[in-house]
């Protein structure tokens, strides 16, 4: 497969779908053909799924929410991204694993090991991983208040408590700091123009570099 896989992670209201078109758009200038998409979703079966997991309680014990989500992914990645890829084109996506990790993991799951250890094993079965990961960082408080803005209903995981949500967001630095070859933290508090940057930047580190190996250093990277 010649093409890459670009991931954007964080909490809610981070700006993830703001920032995924704003990169799309620029990469697109740079001469890279971007398929943009998301999870869960971005395929038929995927979004089928999707309503099922954010509507109201499914009653599923934590490990068999963790692996409905893998199915969405694993009908998204067949369908969707694994195509992209081996057409060569740089496929952009609104979450992956490492939302199961944080949401399922660290939030729900409190970090029980057996439970990490369940979604590494089903990450483990993916044949496709991200070239790079973009976890856009934002403290509670102005997520909260930019989803509050923007005034939609709230889906599952946004009307748990405030102690989910910190735990989540801990569970992603946790994440980022174990793959420092893959993960880039972007302070994503600021405004959206400079938020940008940092993510354009990261991605052209990328491109121009390749994947960094894990264990080496990234001078100079976001
Ligand atoms: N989930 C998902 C799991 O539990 N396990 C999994 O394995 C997976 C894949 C998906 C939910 O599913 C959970 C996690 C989620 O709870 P979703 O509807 O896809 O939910 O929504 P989210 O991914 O959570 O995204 P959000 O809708 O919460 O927000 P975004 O996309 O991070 O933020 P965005 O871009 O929509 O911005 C929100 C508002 O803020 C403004 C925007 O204009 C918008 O109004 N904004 C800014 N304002 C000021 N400054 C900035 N820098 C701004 N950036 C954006």
């Amino acid at each position: 497969m010649s093409g890459l896989l670009v991931t954007i992670e964080g909490g809610e209201g981070a700006g993830k779908t703001t920032q995924s078109a704003l990169l799309a758009a620029a990469l697109e200038q740079l001469g890279c053909s971007v398929l943009r998409t998301r999870e869960p979703g971005g395929a038929p079966g995927a979004e089928a799924l999707r309503g099922f997991l954010l509507g109201r309680d499914h009653g599923l014990s934590l490990r068999a929410e963790a692996m409905a989500h893998f199915a969405a992914r694993i009908d998204h990645v067949d369908s969707t991204i694994k195509p992209a890829l081996a057409s060569g084109r740089l496929v952009l996506c609104d979450r992956f694993t490492d939302s199961t990790l944080a949401y399922q993991g660290y939030g729900l799951a409190r970090g029980d090991p057996a439970v990490l250890d369940f979604i590494a094993r089903l990450t483990a079965l993916l044949d496709v991983r991200p070239a790079l990961t973009l976890m856009l960082d934002v403290r509670r408080a102005e997520g909260r208040r930019r989803v509050r803005l923007r005034g939609q209903d709230d889906d599952r995981y946004e009307r748990l408590d405030e102690a989910f949500h910190e735990r989540v967001a801990a569970g992603y630095r946790t994440i980022a700091a174990a793959d420092p070859a893959r993960c880039r933290l972007i302070a994503a508090g600021d405004p959206v123009e400079a938020v940008q940057r940092r993510m354009v930047a990261a991605v052209q580190a990328l491109l121009r570099d390749g994947p960094l190996q894990e264990g080496a250093a990234a001078p100079g990277r976001q």
